[in-house]
């Protein structure tokens, strides 16, 4: 795959780099994507039409389990060469914020310092009434377990649709946006907003917009530069060619 120079040296001489990451960066660790067609029991769901207050509401076990399943998997699998390309990023760079709305903390696992979880992380559970957040509690097969302070349900510490983003991680990305050289935006469809709104964000105040994507998408037409296929294989290229 062929990096245009231009971007190379664009990008070795960037102090401000920014990145939005999204499912398709963890797909090659074996998760799947919002997109991908589910298989066995999640194959009749669609997550957007679980990942909402109003599917805990109506039917909370079935919203715990979906979530339940999804994290016993992130926690089986491991980071892979798209994340650990943009942990070698972040080291070469001297300003990187990494944004994602990745819920599997496998960023984390990668080596990434600076993350923004926009979405909230699936290894903590919340008091749905905001009693506190947990990272240990009891596992009730099939049951959500309660808030020991005021026996509400304990959900999920992520952010569903319709629900506000952090303010202060949603913050963050805004900033690092706005004041970027180079924004990267892997492997996302670039569909939920506000998330989908960083990118163009950063080409409002100049920044070169590079997309790595397994296809296009509707940021495409916006972006200086769309590498078509895997993250973690496009990713670890680029890295080698510009910080060798
Ligand atoms: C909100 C967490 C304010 C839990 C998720 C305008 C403004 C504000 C809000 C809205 C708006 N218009 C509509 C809305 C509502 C909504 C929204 O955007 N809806 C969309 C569907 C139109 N937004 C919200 O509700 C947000 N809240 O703004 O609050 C508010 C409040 C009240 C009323 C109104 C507004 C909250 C959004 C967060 C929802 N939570 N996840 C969980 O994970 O379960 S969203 C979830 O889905 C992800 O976090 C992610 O954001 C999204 C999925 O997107 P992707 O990550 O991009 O994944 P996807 O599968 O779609 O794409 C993967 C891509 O990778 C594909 O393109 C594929 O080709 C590619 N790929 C695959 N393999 C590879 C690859 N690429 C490279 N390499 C590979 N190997």
């Amino acid at each position: 795959m062929e990096i245009p120079p231009e971007l190379i040296t664009f990008l070795r001489s960037s102090a401000h780099v920014a990145a939005l990451t999204g499912a398709g960066v963890s797909q090659e660790s074996g998760l799947r994507t919002f997109r991908d067609t589910a298989d066995g029991l999640w194959a009749q769901y669609r997550p957007e039409d679980l990942a909402t207050p109003e599917a805990f509401e109506r039917t909370p076990e079935l919203v715990w389990e979906f979530y339940a399943a999804r994290r016993l998997k992130a926690g089986e699998v491991q980071p892979n060469a798209g994340h650990f390309a943009l942990a070698e990023m972040e080291r070469h760079v001297p300003h990187f914020t990494l944004i994602t709305q990745n819920v599997d903390g496998l960023h984390r696992h990668a080596g990434s310092k600076s993350v923004v979880e926009l979405h909230g992380n699936i290894t903590r559970i919340k008091c749905s009434r905001g009693c506190g957040v947990f990272t240990e509690w009891e596992e009730l097969p099939g049951k959500a377990p309660t808030c020991p302070t005021c026996g509400a349900k304990l959900r999920p510490d992520v952010v569903w649709f319709g629900e506000m983003l952090p303010s202060d991680e949603l913050a963050t990305a805004v900033q690092a946006a706005r004041t970027c050289q180079v924004f990267f935006s892997v492997g996302t469809s670039g569909l939920v907003k506000p998330a989908a709104r960083l990118p163009l964000l950063a080409k409002q105040i100049g920044a070169v917009v590079v997309e790595v994507n397994a296809e296009e998408t509707p940021l495409t037409p916006s972006v200086d530069y769309f590498f078509q296929g895997k993250s973690g294989e496009i990713l670890p290229e680029l890295v080698k060619a510009v910080w060798g």
